[in-house]
């Protein structure tokens, strides 16, 4: 077992967590993530009102007991969302964790706060993790350069992002991005982490609510195939590579705008990809992880083959030290 500050602030087995993913982090998946003792996410904007996040979360608490959390993702969109409402409805659930990210936690702290509901921040750089632990938040994800979803603008990868904010905090660290094995999650306790927190992994696992063709091409890709679309408009996200992502990357790169690309990045084009297993149907969110998956194993199997390499690698590392008095 690995035991820190991340196990025991929220009460899991093991330090890993399934971060928001539209259109993925249901209860379907966030159930058997919560029964395998790692700590998975609802994604409250999945659910199209306040009202249907109420039903996910009761949903959930039919399939297990044991705790979940949910994302609250407070980014720009072309169809404005109620993020108080649905941070409200989180509230009166009685879910006691939460994930904020995309914008300064700060406006739903008090909230939070009153509720005893602990946060997690992701963010992107050392300075917002920084603020986030100003304003209160339990604990920070640090969301590499490799992640699925928004890297942010500054592109530093998290060989250097952990350490450097594990320097600049006292709060725990949830490492985030590129990670997928125990030796991932060994490496991420080594640069100073107190988990992993992933997406990408969790997506190809035989639970995951999307069709068994974007897992099977998940499987069949390698590292190179993932896009970074919207850099010129300073709105990355990483995707999976298809022609759709190279589409927007050709406009954008030949001056195009936001206007011109709209109708190809629509959620409800990667929607349907889940849905209907159409890979080419429109952009859909993966990370650079992809290049270390090579099965479509059960969300038990994942955490629990993770949490035992990792702890032979932790202790062949020991072994290979005679530290001289
Ligand atoms: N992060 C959010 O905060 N909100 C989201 O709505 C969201 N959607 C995602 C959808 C998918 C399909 C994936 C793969 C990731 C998404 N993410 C989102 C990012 C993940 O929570 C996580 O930070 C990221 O996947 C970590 O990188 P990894 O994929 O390399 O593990």
């Amino acid at each position: 077992m690995i035991s820190n500050r991340i196990t025991e602030i929220f009460g899991v087995d093991h330090p890993i967590v399934q971060g928001g993913m539209q259109w993925v982090g249901r209860a379907e998946l966030v159930a058997p993530i919560a029964e395998a003792g790692a700590l998975g996410m609802i994604t409250a904007l999945t659910q199209p009102t306040p009202a249907d996040l109420r039903t996910e979360i009761a949903r959930c608490r039919d399939m297990t007991d044991k705790p979940f959390g949910v994302n609250l993702t407070v980014l720009p969109s072309i169809r404005p969302m109620p993020h108080r409402e649905y941070a409200e409805t989180i509230v009166d659930c009685g879910i006691k964790v939460v994930e904020t990210a995309g914008s300064n936690p700060e406006p739903f702290m008090d909230l939070f706060n009153e509720a005893g509901v602990k946060v997690i921040h992701k963010c992107t750089s050392v300075r917002h993790a920084v603020k986030a632990q100003q304003v209160g938040v339990a604990a920070v994800s640090v969301d590499g350069f490799e992640c699925a979803g928004h890297p942010g603008e500054d592109d530093v990868t998290n060989l250097v992002l952990i350490p450097a904010a594990r320097d600049a905090l006292e709060i725990p660290i949830i490492a985030s991005g590129g990670i997928g094995d125990g030796r991932g999650l060994a490496a991420a306790l080594m640069l100073g982490a107190e988990g992993v927190n992933m997406g990408t992994r969790f997506m190809c696992t035989a639970e995951a609510p999307i069709h068994e063709n974007v897992k099977q091409a998940m499987v069949d890709a390698t590292e190179l195939e993932t896009d970074l679309i919207l850099r010129t408009l300073r709105n990355t996200a990483r995707v999976a590579k298809n022609s759709v992502s190279q589409e927007v990357v050709r406009i954008l790169d030949e001056g195009g705008q936001f206007e011109d690309v709209r109708e190809l990045v629509a959620g409800a084009r990667g929607r349907t990809v889940y849905e209907t297993g159409d890979v080419e149907a429109g952009i859909w969110t993966a990370g650079l992880v992809v290049g270390l998956i090579n099965d479509i194993p059960t969300v038990h199997q994942l955490v629990t083959r993770m949490v035992s390499e990792a702890e032979q690698l932790i202790a062949r590392a020991g072994a290979m030290v005679s530290v001289v008095a």
